[in-house]
């Protein structure tokens, strides 16, 4: 298979490209990544300098593609150009990558912040104040941006959907928001719903106990 996503099934980012495989109905092989394996962290770290995961690899194009939203516009530019993940219209597009920037940098990083702090078993309670407050923040903005639509831009899903999901999913487990924001809680019950997240939630549930979640106070 020409497209190999290089991934861990509980991973946020590794859910993110997935949804847009599946939208884009893109086969693909998944190849599990165990970062803890000298080996294998060493192989990937050769594949991509910055470690992070997941990776495309296109063996039919002979390209390695890093970082999520740059995986989504590769797939769309040369495997599904009638996809629609990143409008072609330049101002609708920037809608969608404003979106996209939110639910990465302003929902899935404080979220994984407060998540990595329980993981290592530390105590920075400072850090971990921080991402909540970033993480409220992004609630209340999010909550009156999205009123009235249906997906995160607009009518039609898209690669701030793909952010969205995997973002607000965990954020609900450390932060939740659906009593407090009713309208973001209803997008995540849409998003949930939609097959392509559907699907990937169903393929993560074997691993699902290991999420640590938040520290108990
Ligand atoms: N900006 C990156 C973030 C990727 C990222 O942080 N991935 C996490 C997994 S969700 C990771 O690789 N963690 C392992 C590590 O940091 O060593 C993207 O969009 O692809």
């Amino acid at each position: 298979m020409p497209l190999i996503l290089h991934e861990h099934p509980l991973s946020s980012y590794c859910w993110k490209a997935k949804i847009a495989l599946y939208e884009m109905d893109l086969p693909f092989e998944a190849r599990l990544l165990e970062l803890y394996d000298e080996a294998k962290r060493n192989a990937h770290y050769a594949r991509w300098p910055l470690g992070k995961m997941p990776v495309l690899e296109d063996t039919g194009r002979d390209a390695v593609v890093a970082e999520t939203s740059v995986i989504v516009e590769y797939l769309q530019a040369f495997h599904a150009p009638s996809a629609g993940m990143i409008p072609a219209d330049l101002e609708a597009a920037l809608r969608v990558r404003l979106l996209d920037r939110v639910f990465d940098s302003y929902v899935m990083e404080p979220m994984s912040r407060v998540v990595a702090e329980n993981f290592r078993g530390g105590d920075d309670p400072v850090g971990v104040a921080q991402a909540d407050a970033l993480l409220a923040r992004a609630y209340d903005y999010l909550e009156r941006e999205l009123a009235g639509r249906t997906w995160a831009a607009g009518d039609t899903f898209t690669l701030a959907d793909c952010a969205a999901a995997p973002s607000l999913f965990y954020a609900d487990k450390v932060l939740p928001f659906r009593a407090s924001h009713p309208t973001l809680g209803a997008y995540l019950d849409r998003l949930e719903a939609r097959p392509s997240f559907a699907r990937v939630l169903r393929e993560a549930e074997p691993v699902f106990h290991m999420f640590p979640g938040r520290k108990a106070a």
